[in-house]
């Protein structure tokens, strides 16, 4: 063969190796750093297709839905329920050489839900609590709050706050999970009669909230459009990123953590290039600029000497020894609740 004829060969190669290279990823909202997205594709002349949801509910939509998807980000909570029902690949571990960066106490955690870590690598986590625009809350409550989820759970104290603007997550497990917690009892070891009876409480706290949603309120937050939101820490310190009087509060009843989790669903064409994609992520350094971008702490634990020293001090962001006593990992719902919870959170979601 002609040494020309072989470049041409080689070039073509090349070519169609790029051609047509794509991956659709599914994140959650506000979950990335768009500057990390752009350098991918540039470097790898890989396109990403990327869309994004706000519930656990909408994901699992996509994920049972018949939309090829070759990356989506799940909670630790779900990811049992999604191995079980083999909506996930097992990942390849030959082909993520940054994994060794992961933080290793959330891998043990995960294992607890994801034997030998096989599906899941942690992306971000934090903690569920309340966002409070504190001059505004206390102006409209009269005085000092409580470092408490009776701002919300107690309706003889949410009713005064409702004039300045309430929202809720539309996040069920985690929302359940923290008033059971408040009630001094755990939701997975409850009967589902237990479920049903909460959800009473929360129609009475619904006409005090403007909405049940976990993306409209990041903005109002930022606008001061609202004074109590119950929030994924983040998009707490979003809103103070902003400039507003936003404080992040885990409640003196304590509070839940998630670990957001980077996985292949079994409907993936490009199971290659998403964990290409994964092993971008790793990079310490880029999991550093999503965590300065999103206010979410990183699940890679060598991203931190290259976050900003007052992101690294940032109060909150990643939780301070005495709030970390009062964090559990949100535990995954039996199956056997899932009917009453889905009857009892659309009745409260949707206000009726
Ligand atoms: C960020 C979404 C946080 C995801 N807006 C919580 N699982």
């Amino acid at each position: 063969m002609s040494r020309w004829l072989l470049v041409l060969l080689v070039s073509l190669a090349a070519i169609t190796a790029h051609a047509g290279d794509m991956i659709r990823v599914y994140n959650w909202n506000d979950y990335i750093a768009p500057q990390v997205l752009e350098r991918f594709q540039q470097e790898t002349g890989i396109q990403v297709e990327y869309h994004t949801y706000s519930s656990a509910e909408e994901m699992e939509k996509h994920l049972r839905g018949p939309e090829a998807i070759d990356v989506i980000v799940p909670s630790h909570n779900d990811l049992p329920r999604l191995i079980a029902d083999g909506l996930l690949q097992p990942l390849d571990f030959s082909r993520l050489p940054n994994r060794r960066h992961l933080d290793t106490d959330l891998l043990s955690k995960l294992a607890a839900v994801d034997p030998q870590n096989r599906y899941a690598l942690p992306y971000l986590w934090g903690a569920v609590g309340l966002a409070i625009n504190v001059p505004k809350a206390e102006a409209a409550f009269g005085g000092p709050l409580p470092d408490s989820w009776s701002l919300l759970f107690d309706p003889a104290q949410s009713a005064r706050l409702a004039s300045c603007g309430i929202s809720v997550l539309d996040a069920p497990d985690e929302a359940l999970s923290v008033l059971f917690n408040y009630q001094g009892r755990s939701l997975a070891n409850s009967a589902p009669s237990r479920i049903e009876r909460a959800g009473e409480l929360l129609n009475a706290l619904r006409p005090h909230l403007r909405y049940v949603d976990s993306e409209r309120y990041i903005a109002a937050l930022s606008q001061g459009e609202l004074c109590l939101s119950m929030a994924w820490v983040g998009d707490a310190l979003a809103a103070a990123a902003a400039g507003q009087p936003v404080r992040f509060v885990v409640p003196d009843e304590g509070s839940v953590l998630f670990i957001d989790n980077l996985a292949i669903p079994r409907s993936a064409r490009r199971a290659d290039l998403a964990q290409r994609f994964f092993d971008f992520l790793m990079q310490p350094q880029i999991a550093a600029l999503i965590t300065q971008e999103t206010l979410y702490p990183s699940g890679n634990a060598d991203a931190k000497p290259y976050l900003e020293a007052a992101l690294r001090e940032q109060p909150g962001l990643y939780p301070d020894p005495a709030s970390q006593r009062r964090l559990f990992a949100l535990e995954t719902l039996p199956e056997k609740h899932k009917g009453s919870r889905d009857r009892v959170w659309s009745r409260f979601r949707d206000g009726r």
